[in-house]
C-alpha cells in the first residue's frame, strides 16, 4: 500500500506541483481524480475550499499545495528541497507566495478571460510585469540553473507548471510575453528538462489547455 494519496484533477497546475515533489522524493503515490464540476461529498468534507490537491496521509487530509509540498519535504528529507540557511529558506518561501498571489492569478485572468478582451489585456499586462520582476531576480542570482541555485527545490516545483503550459501560450501567439527576458527563458528551459517536471504533467497538456481556453472563451463572461 502506498503511503501517500493525492486527490487530483488531471490538468490542475497546483496538483502538478505536488506530483513533481513526490517524484523528486522518489515516492510512490496513489491518485484519486475527481470531477471538479461535480465534487463528491467525501471530497467537500476534507477540502474546506473545495479545491485540489489534497494529500491524504494515514486518513489525515492536508490541503494547499504549498503546505503539502513543505510537509513532503519534512517527511522525506532527502533530497532536501528547501535551502538550509534560514534567510535563503525565507526567500524561497517569499517567491512561492509571489507566484501564488501574483503570477498565477495573472495567468488565470488571461486564460479564463472568457472572450472578455479587457480582462485578457489586464491579465497580459500583469503577467508581463510579474515576469519582468522574476527575470531581474533570476539575473541577479549568483548561480543557477534553478531558482535558488544549483539544486532543484520547492520554488522550482511551484513555478514549473507555468512553463509546462508555455507551449499552449505559444500556440495562441503569446510567446512575446517572455520576449527579451533571457534569464526567465533560460530558467524555464532548465525546468522543462527536469525529468520530474516532464513526468508530472498531464498527458496532452497543451491540447487540453487550448481546449480549456477555447471553452472558456466561448462561455458567457
Ligand atoms: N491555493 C490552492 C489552489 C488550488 C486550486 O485552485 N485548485 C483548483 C484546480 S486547478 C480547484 O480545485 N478548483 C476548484 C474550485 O475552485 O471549485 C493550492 O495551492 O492548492
Amino acid at each position: 500500500m502506498t503511503k501517500f494519496k493525492l486527490i487530483s484533477f488531471d490538468t490542475c497546475p497546483y496538483v502538478e506541483r505536488s506530483r513533481i515533489v513526490l517524484i523528486e522524493k522518489g515516492q510512490e503515490f496513489e491518485q484519486e481524480f475527481i470531477d471538479l464540476q461535480n465534487k463528491p461529498d467525501w471530497f467537500l468534507k476534507i477540502s474546506p475550499r473545495g479545491k485540489v490537491p489534497v494529500l491524504v496521509l494515514d486518513d489525515r487530509p492536508i490541503f494547499e499545495s504549498s503546505v503539502i509540498n513543505e510537509l513532503l519535504d519534512e517527511l522525506v528529507p532527502e533530497p532536501a528541497m528547501f535551502p538550509r540557511d534560514p534567510v535563503a529558506r525565507a526567500q524561497a518561501r517569499s517567491w512561492i507566495v509571489y507566484n501564488n498571489d501574483v503570477v498565477f492569478p495573472a495567468l488565470a485572468m488571461h486564460w479564463f478571460a472568457r472572450g472578455n478582451v479587457e480582462r485578457r489585456e489586464k491579465g497580459r499586462k500583469a503577467i508581463r510585469e510579474a515576469f519582468e520582476r522574476l527575470d531581474s531576480f533570476l539575473a541577479s542570482r549568483e548561480d543557477g540553473p534553478f531558482f535558488m541555485g544549483e539544486e532543484f527545490g520547492l520554488v522550482d516545483a511551484n513555478y514549473a507548471p507555468i512553463f509546462t503550459r508555455w507551449a499552449a501560450m505559444r500556440e495562441i501567439g503569446e510567446e512575446t510575453l517572455v520576449e527579451g527576458l533571457d534569464s526567465l527563458t533560460a530558467y524555464g528551459e532548465a525546468l522543462l528538462q527536469r525529468p520530474s517536471v516532464q513526468q508530472a504533467q498531464a498527458e496532452d497538456l497543451t491540447t487540453k489547455m487550448l481546449e480549456t481556453i477555447k471553452f472558456r472563451d466561448g462561455a458567457p463572461a
